[in-house]
């Protein structure tokens, strides 16, 4: 009886467990013209101490920079005799590794390009001092209508992160530790230094613990320090402003201050001590030029990988992402990184309730919070600043997606067993319409087939930090998920009309009566390979069984690639979340523009990745009109009509 419990959780966990869909992602531009670093990736041919992993990296002329993931087989090597960066690969040394008998595979890192979101030249700012009663008596708090929005500066009176109302149950971020993978955070800073957490921090652009920014004379690495303040700022102190998680903690993790970025300094920082940090904020991905597909690469994937299916002790590591400055002619479905499901990925609203120029839309995009004012560019992001300074204009979804950690900072104090996927069905439940809107009348509010309100800018709205404390406190953890691959078409003849789209149809019983049946969708991929002679012109549509339409692409006119299209591109959607899969989904495809194109979709397949059982089934519903009761009724109603 014992062995056969064991035997069937032991099946349910290898079920359960997030895969790594490793798609290729041969879409990396620049074959051509690639850098080579002095850094390598060594794997081993049996574990190593860290001892003899020195001794072999001194023998050939490398140091060891520490094992890779925790692992023992695998370690950073690099070259302290080689350039940084040069355009061809290093084959003595290469060759050198290989004849070492206990290594079994040695891979030159390459380097490219990581672009920190919104960063804007500065302006030094002036302490004022100005005080609101009740409030915190911190002289910026006036100026953070992100977290108070009373009007100031032609703002909307509560368009906020609602936080007081988190506060107020007496959940301010305790014992929760987040981590700024940025360009450094000054943990001096005043008001930051109390709220630091030194033993999760590390510094992998220079490889040691002390994740100290470089100075430079325009102060260009304050983005971290930035960051940080939004989070975890002192409250009371007298010093800038609050954090919205103002007794929570936060770790640097420096890893965008070196002349190229490489697969091992991402997965290290994202896989560094995944049982001490529980949120990473990643405030920078590929350059939003428009015309970049570029994403996680095979070691940092895994790092990802690892983190929500081991991290927090099980529980799964929250990677929040800011989803994008590429404005309108970029898609941050193209951003492997912001659409990935295993990240949250955050756009940003003004203080009126527009979306900000800058920002980017995707359908994977989760949810929204704030960036800068509508009028004056001086009601940026109020926050701490590098030497000890305090700023009034940081602005981007760089400055969205750490308020966004803030807030599932207060929400793990509230809840400290929510998984990675019950932040994200929160997000889903609480995140509010309130007033965002398109500038351009673009993109309008939608409902799903469940009831969700959703936008194509602001995914299910702005975080209500009230809200998502109060539904933590009741929240009984999801249903177990699982993949089902519920289709898929592969062609050689199907080609991409100009100005009319092609329609293609999967049917699918989302993998009923098998042991990955979802019959309650959380995240969609539909995973397209195609070329085209222009690959900023294709669009694509996917439309759900109960009739939900997401751009999983829309047009990009500055990406002129005519080459390498889509090679397994996992475009991702939320906005069927807690629909049934069952049923017919098409896929819409077509080249926009002013010129005719030629291409060819050459393989789709769909990806439905969710719960077999009905989540919230066990939660009480306290408000009839909340998004619980609304998603509840329809997966109860669906129920009650399968039955008659
Ligand atoms: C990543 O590397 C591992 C082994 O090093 C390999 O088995 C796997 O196929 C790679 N994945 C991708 C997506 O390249
Ligand atoms: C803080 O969190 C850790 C896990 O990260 C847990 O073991 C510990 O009990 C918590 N401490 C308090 C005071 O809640
Ligand atoms: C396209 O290919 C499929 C098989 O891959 C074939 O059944 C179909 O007839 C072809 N259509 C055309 C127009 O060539
Ligand atoms: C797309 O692929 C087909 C072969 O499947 C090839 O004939 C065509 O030239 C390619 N088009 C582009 C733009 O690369
Ligand atoms: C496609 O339609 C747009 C808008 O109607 C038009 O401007 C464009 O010229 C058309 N492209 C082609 C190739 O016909
Ligand atoms: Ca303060
Ligand atoms: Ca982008």
């Amino acid at each position: 009886m014992f062995m056969m419990i064991m035997l069937t959780i032991l099946i349910i966990m290898i079920i359960t467990v997030e895969q790594s869909l490793q798609f290729n992602h041969n879409n990396h531009n620049h074959h051509q013209n690639e850098v080579f670093t002095n850094s390598f990736q060594i794997r081993f041919r049996r574990n190593i101490d860290q001892q003899l992993a020195h001794q072999i990296a001194k023998k050939h002329g490398f140091i060891n920079l520490g094992p890779i993931l925790g692992s023992q087989r695998e370690y950073h090597f690099q070259h302290r005799a080689l350039p940084h960066a040069r355009n061809k690969r290093s084959i003595g040394h290469y060759r050198k590794l290989r004849s070492d008998h206990l290594i079994e595979s040695a891979q030159q890192q390459l380097g490219f390009r990581r672009i920190k979101r919104g960063y804007k030249s500065l302006v030094l700012d002036e302490i004022e001092n100005l005080q609101l009663q009740n409030d915190p008596n911190d002289p910026f708090f006036q100026y953070q209508w992100y977290l108070k929005n009373t009007g100031q500066n032609g703002g909307k009176p509560r368009l906020d992160l609602n936080v007081e109302a988190a506060w107020a149950q007496g959940i301010t971020g305790k014992n929760v530790t987040t981590a700024i993978m940025d360009d450094g955070v000054d943990y001096m800073h005043p008001d930051l230094k109390d709220n630091y957490n030194a033993k999760a921090s590390y510094d992998f652009s220079s490889n040691d613990p002390y994740p100290y920014p470089r100075y430079t004379d325009d102060w260009f690495n304050s983005h971290g320090t930035r960051c940080a303040g939004e989070v975890a700022a002192k409250r009371d102190n007298g010093i800038c402003g609050v954090g919205v998680a103002y007794d929570s903690k936060v770790a640097g993790i420096r890893m965008l201050d070196q002349p190229y970025m490489t697969d091992l300094i991402e997965a290290n920082s994202m896989g560094h001590e995944p049982d001490l940090i529980d949120i990473y904020s990643a405030s920078w991905g590929p350059t939003d030029d428009g015309k970049t597909v570029d994403g996680p690469r095979n070691a940092t994937m895994r790092a990802i990988v690892r983190g929500v299916n081991e991290g927090r002790r099980g529980l799964g590591n929250i990677y929040v992402w800011a989803s994008g400055d590429g404005g309108e002619d970029d898609d941050c479905n193209c951003d492997g990184y912001a659409a990935s499901m295993w990240t949250i990925s955050i756009n940003s609203a003004i203080n009126d309730g527009q979306n900000a120029h800058y920002d980017e839309s995707c359908s994977s995009t989760l949810a929204s919070t704030f960036s800068n004012g509508a009028k004056d560019p001086h009601t940026g992001v109020a926050t701490t600043d590098l030497y000890g300074r305090c700023t009034k204009t940081h602005s981007g979804t760089s400055a969205a997606a750490p308020e966004a950690a803030g807030v599932f900072a207060l929400a793990l104090e509230a809840n400290p067993s929510l998984t990675w996927r019950d932040v994200q069905h929160l997000c889903v439940l609480t995140s509010k319409r309130n007033s965002l809107y398109d500038s351009k009348k673009r993109f309008f509010w939608n409902m799903n087939g469940v009831g969700l309100e959703f936008n194509h800018l602001f995914g299910y709205g702005v975080l209500d930090a009230g809200a998502m404390v109060a539904l933590s406190k009741q929240w009984k953890t999801v249903p177990p998920r699982y993949h089902c691959e519920a289709g898929s078409i592969v062609s050689d003849n199907l080609s991409i009309p100009t100005n009319r789209s092609l329609t293609l149809n999967i049917e699918t019983n989302a993998c009923a009566n098998t042991e990955t049946e979802v019959n309650y969708i959380e995240h969609v991929q539909a995973v397209i390979t195609l070329n085209s002679t222009r690959r900023g012109d294709v669009l694509l549509y996917l439309i759900s069984p109960m009739g939900t339409k997401s751009m999983i692409l829309s047009r990009r006119p500055n990406d002129d690639d005519g080459h390498d299209g889509f090679v397994k591109w996992p475009f991702m959607t939320t906005h069927t979340w807690g629909e049934n899969p069952r049923g017919v989904w098409r896929l819409e495809v077509a080249h926009s523009g002013p010129e005719q194109q030629h291409g060819f979709i050459k393989e789709w397949i769909l990806m439905i990745h969710g719960t077999k059982e009905q989540p919230y089934k066990d939660l009480p519903v306290e408000d009839d009109n909340s998004k619980l009761a609304i998603v509840k009724k329809a997966h109860e109603d669906a129920i009650d009509n399968k039955k008659n």
